[in-house]
């Protein structure tokens, strides 16, 4: 257990997150009536980054920093301009994505989020995810479950569905999105394991293939539908910290399975830990919770998925 009060932490992070989606819907109103075009291509014409995205990570960094002056801050817009991974030390963290699907932000395709995720002792220990155009608030803190509440309605404990079993991969809804390097090469990557997964003739666990799968334009967004059981697997390869952050909690507390998809990060260990390693290590799967994932049993279905997985795509 950690010695951070985190019910307190948790009041204060949603409380910030709705401030932020009032500032995300405004701006997404501000941009979509404007004529002028006010999007910024930051490394390529896919790569896109608003005055809101900036504005919102400022006032969520003045905030905390009046509210917890001795935390640290990591927000995708200040940090990504130095394009390396930051480094997480012992102390309290908040790890923030402002707009967490900018591309959807600028369609006014509704999945854009603000993710706010607290680590401490290099653990994922608090995750909030906010979605401000269907009011729908997803949060957790470690050790008191995941919870999602729909536009102002009453908590609901997450899964939403009592946690069916998820034999193998072809009963699976499965969410792919494709990241932000348009090289053919890296594209070419992507297509040929969404192809893989969609069956591309192959044999996907005795014939069968996934059920399909799906892109939302929102990591955060994507890790949260998992929790909730809407989606089965989440997979993605090039991930920042602060898209992961809250996920990983929210995830975990909900029966889930959050890992690197990259095995050999762990010597081949599915460990479904919350280390720095599961923060950095950019290429990522998550598990919906299934039937008796608390015990060993369910585990290790979990883990044995993750390998089927890892072996399909490739
Ligand atoms: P962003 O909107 O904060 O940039 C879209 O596919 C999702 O992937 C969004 O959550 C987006 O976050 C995130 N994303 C951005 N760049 C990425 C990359 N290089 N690899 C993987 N995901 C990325
Ligand atoms: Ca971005
Ligand atoms: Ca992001
Ligand atoms: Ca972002």
């Amino acid at each position: 257990m950690s010695e951070l009060d985190l019910a307190k932490l948790l009041e204060f992070s949603i409380s910030l997150a709705k401030e932020a989606g009032e500032l995300i819907s405004q701006g997404s109103d501000a941009i979509l009536s404007s004529e002028a075009d006010e999007v910024d291509d930051k490394k390529n014409s896919v790569d896109l980054v608003t005055k809101y995205d900036k504005a919102v990570e400022e006032l969520v960094n003045q905030r905390i920093k009046k509210a917890y002056p001795t935390f640290a801050f990591v927000g995708e817009e200040g940090t990504s301009a130095s394009g390396s991974l930051p480094v997480f030390t012992d102390e309290p963290t908040f790890c923030v994505d402002p707009i967490d699907g900018t591309t959807n932000f600028v369609h006014g395709f509704p999945f854009s989020v603000i993710s706010i995720g607290l680590i401490y002792k290099k653990r994922a220990v608090l995750g909030v995810i906010f979605n401000p155009f269907l009011d729908w608030l997803y949060y957790a803190t470690e050790g008191n479950g995941a919870w999602l509440v729909k536009a102002g309605g009453s908590p609901t404990k997450l899964p939403l569905h009592p946690p069916r079993p998820l034999p193998s991969l072809s009963k699976a809804l499965i969410a792919v999105e494709w990241g932000s390097d348009r090289s053919a090469k890296a594209i070419q990557a992507r297509a040929d394991s969404f192809s893989r997964l969609a069956g591309d003739g192959k044999e996907v666990q005795g014939g069968k293939m996934a059920h399909s799968l799906r892109s939302i334009g929102s990591a955060a967004m994507n890790f949260a539908m998992v929790a909730s059981g809407q989606l089965d697997i989440y997979w993605e390869i090039g991930c920042w910290p602060w898209d992961v952050a809250a996920g990983i909690v929210i995830v975990q507390e909900a029966g889930g399975l959050f890992n690197t998809s990259d095995l050999s990060l762990h010597n081949g260990e599915v460990t479904g830990d919350s280390t720095d390693k599961v923060l950095t290590g950019r290429k990522y799967i998550a598990i919906r919770p299934i039937s008796d994932a608390k015990a060993e049993k369910g585990k290790e279905t979990q883990k044995r998925l993750v390998k089927e997985f890892c072996e399909t795509i490739v």
